[in-house]
Order: C-alpha cells, then sequence, then structure tokens
C-alpha cells in the first residue's frame, strides 16, 4: 500500500510537537514543518531521527512551499497549527498577523482541497468568542458581528470562517491547553506553564488581580484526541467538517489553580497578587456539547491528574533550564 502522511504545520510547537508524537506513536508518517519562530528544537529531538518523520525547517507561508510540498508527498490529512501565536504581538503588528494567520492559513485550505487532501483541520481558538460573556460560549456566538479583541482573535475567526462557508476543513476551538512542552519563558505563556515554573525555582507567583478569574483548561493529550478525531484517523471516520469547541466544559479560577501548583510541587512559593492584566477576559469557559454529542470526544483527564503529569515532565527534563531558553513571539 502507498504511505500516506500527515503533514503537521507548527510541528516543534507545543501542542504541534504533542501531536506529531501522537501520530508517529501510532505507526503514521509525518511531515513536519516548523520556522522555529515560537518552536523549539528540544520539542522534536527524542523523535526527530524516526523513519517515519520528515522535518522541514521552513515557514509554511514561503511562496512555492505548499506546491512543493504537495509534489514531494502524498498528503492525506493536513493539521494546520503553525501560527503566530502572541496576542500582543499581534496588537504591534496586526497587518502581518492577518497575513499569517489568516491569508496563508486559508491559502493552505484551499491548496489541501485542491491537492485531494481528505481532511484539513485547523487550531482555532477561543479567542474567536473575544470578550462575549454569555456564558458558556457556544459556537455560533463568534460572528463577524463579534468584538474579537485583537487581530489574533480575528484571523482565528476569519480562518474558521472561511471553512464552515467552502464547507472544507474543520476548526477546532481550543481553550486554555496546558501540558508538557508548553514553554514558560514569556509573560504570556500559559499561566499554568509559568505557574509551575516559578513554583518549581522557588519563586512567588504572580495573579492579576484577585484571581477570581476563571479559564476552561484541558490537559493537552485531550486536545490531540479531538484532532485525532476531527481527522478521522481515530475511530476511523469521516473527518469532521466546520467548527467544534474543544475544551472541558469547566471553568476554574486562577487562584484555585496557583493552589494546586503550589501544593502538589510542595513549594515554598508565595502567591502575590499585583494589578489585573490590561485586556484580560474575566471569565471563559466553552460548552462542549456540539463535539461530545456528534463524536466519541471525551476530555478525560481530570485538572490535578493534568497538573501532576504536566510537573513531573518539568521536574524530568528541567525544562526551565535545557530547553526552553528563546523568548516567542
Ligand atoms: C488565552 C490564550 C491566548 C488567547 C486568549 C483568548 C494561552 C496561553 N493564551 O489567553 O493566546 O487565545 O486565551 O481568550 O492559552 N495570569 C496570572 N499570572 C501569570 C500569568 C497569567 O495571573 O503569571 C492570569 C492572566 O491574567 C489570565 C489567566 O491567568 O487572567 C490566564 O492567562 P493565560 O495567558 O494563560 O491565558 P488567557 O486565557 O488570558
Amino acid at each position: 500500500m502507498k504511505t500516506s502522511y500527515s503533514l503537521i504545520t507548527g510541528c516543534a510547537g507545543f501542542v504541534g510537537s504533542n501531536l506529531t508524537r501522537a501520530l508517529l506513536e501510532q505507526g503514521h508518517h509525518v511531515v513536519g514543518v516548523d520556522n522555529y519562530s515560537s518552536g523549539l528544537r528540544g520539542n522534536i529531538e527524542d523523535f526527530e531521527d524516526s523513519s517515519r518523520f520528515h522535518f522541514l525547517n521552513d515557514d509554511f507561508s514561503e511562496q512555492d512551499f505548499l506546491s512543493d510540498v504537495f509534489d514531494a508527498y502524498p498528503v492525506s490529512k493536513v493539521f494546520h497549527l503553525a501560527a503566530i501565536v502572541s496576542v500582543p504581538f499581534s496588537i504591534q503588528h496586526p497587518k502581518r498577523t492577518i497575513q499569517q494567520n489568516y491569508e496563508a492559513a486559508d491559502a493552505l485550505r484551499k491548496s489541501s482541497q485542491a491537492a485531494g487532501v481528505d481532511s484539513f483541520v485547523f487550531a482555532g481558538s477561543a479567542a474567536e468568542y473575544g470578550n462575549d460573556q454569555r456564558l458558556p460560549l457556544k459556537e455560533e456566538y463568534a460572528t463577524s458581528e463579534s468584538d474579537h479583541e485583537s487581530p489574533y482573535g480575528l484571523a482565528k475567526f476569519k480562518t474558521t470562517e472561511r471553512i464552515i462557508q467552502d464547507n472544507y476543513g474543520c476548526s477546532l476551538r481550543f481553550f486554555n491547553i496546558f501540558g508538557p512542552n508548553q514553554n514558560p519563558t514569556n509573560p504570556y505563556s500559559g499561566v499554568i506553564s509559568i505557574f509551575i515554573d516559578r513554583c518549581l525555582r522557588g519563586k512567588d507567583i504572580i495573579i492579576h488581580g484577585d484571581g477570581c478569574q476563571t479559564r476552561d483548561f484541558i490537559y493537552v493529550s485531550d486536545a490531540i484526541d479531538a484532532y485525532l478525531i476531527a481527522s478521522g484517523i481515530k475511530p476511523r471516520a469521516k473527518p469532521l467538517s466546520g467548527v467544534y469547541n474543544v475544551a472541558r466544559g469547566k471553568a476554574t479560577s486562577i487562584l484555585s489553580i496557583a493552589h494546586k501548583i503550589v501544593a502538589i510541587t510542595g513549594s515554598n512559593s508565595r502567591i502575590i497578587h499585583i494589578d489585573p492584566r490590561e485586556g484580560d477576559i474575566k471569565h471563559s469557559v466553552a460548552d462542549i456539547d456540539k463535539i461530545t454529542e456528534h463524536t466519541k470526544f471525551n476530555p478525560k483527564t481530570p485538572l490535578t491528574e493534568g497538573l501532576e503529569k504536566t510537573i513531573f515532565w518539568y521536574e524530568r527534563t528541567n525544562a526551565v533550564t535545557k530547553k526552553h531558553t528563546r523568548v516567542p513571539l
């Protein structure tokens, strides 16, 4: 049988590297692309020598790149995760963000369709809802009338909108993912990675505001399950199309996250409060009825178990000093 490949853009990023590993572990062939703008070589070094992994150190948006890849590899699945990931950067560079996170993403989707790729899965974001406080957030709440709050949120929304209009592809709207390979070195890194990093280094945990703000945290392996389901890989099925929230559907306060991490790490770190972060959303929680009713998706990892696994990973890899030395975009 002819080998078919999964193309993963952003394969050296936090989620992309976890997805790449999962596909390789299940025996798939992967073409991974990353320009290391926020991805890290350390995230792929465990499997970079695998004969089933072909790494391309490129920017997926460069001219001719897509046609070259589709000519060279018989690709049947595309997972598009590469993006400018920083919301503050997107506010400073709106044109560049729209170009990379929307125009180039949509071009990749169209090239995938033209190349006969059977599933195109896009990493959408809760940012597509902006600061909508009609909780829990349902997929249909994000519209072109929404205040997307940042070019990052707008670009993610526009890409999702094109997926729906063209009826080709699937956008998974992820809420707050955490787990191994998340880089804690930037103030806008995921809060869980920052808190664990600080606890392990004995530094104070800094909470913006009173800590009563809530987020819908999901462990990375559950997010990976959503990718496998959406692409029709596991269980083997027709790929999904349209937009689906991916989260646990549970709100957790930042203060309780801080207490849990202090307790699990046994750290002496104090919890300090400073002014709220500008532009911060107060509450965010997903309605996950659509994906749980249409598919077998079931986020299996309880929050505490996910935190324990993540802390174990940071301790084991000494990730702070060994891997995470670059400041991402
Ligand atoms: C998430 C995404 C962001 C965008 C946004 C859309 C991540 C990492 N970021 O931002 O890309 O999609 O959702 O809504 O997934 N906090 C502290 N102390 C710290 C760091 C953070 O108190 O040291 C607070 C922060 O002020 C916020 C909460 O923790 O209230 C979560 O912050 P975050 O940056 O992890 O995620 P979020 O939801 O703001």
